[in-house]
């Protein structure tokens, strides 16, 4: 056992639980980042509820969301890290394992602080509906993600987190990967988007996504509806095209917006401690 506080050994050991040649593409990566943002992505500014802090996954009436599903890949893949370092809050557990994940790939080193708790205030516990639904267009995306305080450039920003892992048909319905090498972090996902015609393709379910098919490699790609919005909305647009130009503008502002989403709910006194203001009335969690 590590001792309480010892991040760096938390994060060696999330470090070397990536590398799992017998899932998806290899890595844990992509579900990590998955669950930290839909762990954080609940948050209603208007009301200061969801977000990271409580860790409400664990229970059914948010890991049970549909919208989450296929997350208990991630949760299980953490739980021996948690055991090995039981001072660690599963909140701030989860939000540092997309952290450590996006830098593991590649991307780049996202700053994340400690704090979070895991009390659960069920008055306070996100109604379902609060993540966005992939069938979607551009109202309901701005919808979804002004309502957690973020601009168009953030959300295009965000949205570049798609470089990584795949759908799963027994999960969300829709199916495939967005760029060839989903393990790496990069800007490959913009310039897809801008660089392919995409076509519509029905999947056997119903289900509608796009799809581009690479003749030379012989590999077929996806983009969910939600995806190519960023491309067809002229505000969005007008990101997808920086980012797709400039990888090293992508990574400066997805650092920045994706340290604004695990910092979600949080408040902090000067010195960085997280105030609790929704969970425990009054006082500070240490
Ligand atoms: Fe996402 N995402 N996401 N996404 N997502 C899916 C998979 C990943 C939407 C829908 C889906 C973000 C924004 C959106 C990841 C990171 C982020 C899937 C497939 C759907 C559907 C799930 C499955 O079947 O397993 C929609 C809609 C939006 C916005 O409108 C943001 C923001 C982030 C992070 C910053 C990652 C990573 C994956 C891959 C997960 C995996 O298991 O490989």
């Amino acid at each position: 056992m590590s001792q309480a506080g010892d991040y760096a050994a938390v994060k060696k050991d999330i470090a070397a639980l990536l590398h799992q040649p017998e899932y998806d593409d290899g890595s844990a990566g992509p579900v990590l980042v998955r669950l930290a943002w839909h762990s954080a992505g609940t948050y209603d500014a208007e009301t200061d509820t969801g977000g990271s802090n409580g860790a409400g996954m664990r229970y059914e009436a948010e890991g049970g969301d549909p919208a989450n599903a296929g997350l208990q890949h991630a949760r299980v893949f953490l739980e021996p890290v948690k055991r090995a370092h039981p001072w660690i809050t599963y909140s701030d557990l989860w939000t540092l394992a997309g952290c450590v994940a996006i830098q593991e790939m590649g991307g780049p080193e996202i700053p994340w602080a400690p704090g979070r708790t895991d009390f659960v205030d069920d008055s306070k516990l996100p109604p379902r509906g609060r993540l966005p639904d992939a069938a979607q267009g551009a109202d309901h995306v701005r919808h979804i993600f002004y309502r957690m305080g973020f601009n168009d450039q953030e959300i295009v920003a965000l949205s570049g987190a798609h470089n990584l892992g795949r759908c799963h048909a027994d999960r969300s319905g829709f199916s495939g990967a967005w760029v060839q090498n989903p393990t790496r972090f990069s800007n490959t996902y913009f310039r897809l988007l801008l660089a392919v015609d995409w076509k519509h393709k029905q999947l056997p379910s119903g289900i509608r996504q796009f799809m581009y098919i690479d003749e030379d490699l012989g590999e077929e790609l996806m983009m969910l509806p939600t995806d190519i919005a960023l491309r067809d909305d002229a505000k969005f647009k007008v990101w997808v095209q920086r980012y797709a130009e400039d990888r090293d503008v992508f990574f400066e502002d997805f650092t920045k917006v994706f340290a604004k989403l695990m910092e979600l709910g949080l408040k902090r006194d000067e010195s960085g401690s997280v105030l609790n203001t929704d969970n425990v009335k009054g006082g500070y969690i240490s």
